[in-house]
């Protein structure tokens, strides 16, 4: 019923100001002003495009100086400091170039809006600014495009042999971590095994995943190369830990990677924030369904003695849950069973 009213009212209103616009018609016929060519509205409209450019300015800078510390996060790793020197060198030169022509644009139209007095002038074209303005942005985009390929390429290089490996499978709504245990390899794993207690469906009978675990919070040694494979179970979520400056999807069915060396540990970043309660987080950047904002996972970066430490008191899935290897034929039970009986 409401939505009746409000359209017969909408219709009502553009019936209102069509029948005034036919008015003002009707008038100016009249009064033998409909045969100059161009109205005052033409002025006003002149003056909004210096209105916007002034306004819009405003408003730009007041933000970008508002939030400046915001695309400042300090860098907590070695990539960090290439990604952001390529962000502010293309923000620099794209700042420009947007600034000179956001100005032309809105000017132009002021400056030369209708005169009675004045003639346009005949231009057709000019073959040197045509060469000049192709050929400068092509040799910047140029620059930048390589610049960026480059470091992209230096950034997404296979990992180094010795990396620490931890696996984050996304699912709605969490991050599922795992560690490889003392082996550094990560058990085989099959979409087919998931179920309540293996949610990240672990292959128990590949003898690699009898010392992985899980864990909570994501510990990373500082200043050794570490590799996140990464990989979803349900539908597209990203892996983005902002002071590693790190982001990268994690695609069901599609394992991704990205790896890279922590710089700060956590405490030594509390001390730089002056702030004790600071923590690196790592956050779903993918709207990934209702829940989407509970994936948050601590990242902690320790020193590597400490590293060390917490990884060998950490207890494996099958020491946890003995019952996901009870089934396993006689030999790798037996294999299974050892290490248990190691972690107790
Ligand atoms: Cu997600």
């Amino acid at each position: 019923m409401y939505g009746f009213l409000i359209i017969i009212g909408i219709v009502l209103l553009l019936s209102i100001i069509w029948m005034v616009y036919r008015i003002q018609t009707l008038v100016s016929v009249v009064k033998g002003s409909d045969k100059k060519v161009a109205s005052g509205s033409n002025k006003i409209n002149a003056w909004m495009f210096i209105f916007f450019l002034v306004g819009g300015s405003i408003l730009m800078f007041w933000y970008s100086i508002k939030e400046f510390d915001n695309y400042q996060l300090p860098i907590a790793s070695e990539h960090g400091v290439i990604t952001d020197q390529l962000f502010w060198v293309t923000m620099a030169i794209t700042g420009v170039v947007f600034l000179i022509t956001h100005v032309l644009l809105f000017w132009f139209p002021y400056k030369y809006q209708y005169k009675e007095d004045r003639k346009a002038s005949f231009y057709p074209d000019n073959n040197k600014l045509e060469l000049i303005w192709t050929i400068v942005p092509a040799f910047v985009l140029a620059a930048l495009v390589i610049g960026g390929w480059k470091a992209w390429s230096d950034i997404t290089k296979p990992a180094p042999e010795n990396s620490h490996i931890v696996e984050l499978m996304g699912y709605q709504f969490a991050w599922e971590v795992r560690y490889p245990g003392l082996d550094n390899v990560l058990g085989e794993n099959d979409y087919r095994l998931t179920n309540a207690s293996n949610i990240s469906g672990v292959d128990f009978s590949d003898k690699n995943s009898f010392d992985d675990f899980s864990s909570p919070v994501v510990v990373i040694p500082k200043g050794e190369p570490v590799l996140f494979r990464i990989r979803a179970r349900d539908v597209l979520h990203s892996v983005f830990a902002p002071h590693m400056r790190l982001k990268m999807d994690a695609v069901p069915g599609m394992p991704t990677r990205f790896w890279f060396t922590a710089t700060k540990t956590t405490e030594e970043m509390r001390v730089e924030l002056n702030n004790p309660e600071f923590v690196y987080e790592i956050a779903c950047t993918e709207i990934c369904g209702r829940g989407h904002n509970a994936m948050r996972k601590e990242l902690r970066v320790v020193e590597p003695a400490e590293y060390k430490k917490w990884l060998s008191e950490q207890k494996p899935y099958i020491v946890n849950n003995p019952a996901l290897v009870a089934d396993l034929p006689t030999e790798l039970k037996e294999l299974a069973d050892i290490t248990i009986s190691e972690h107790k």
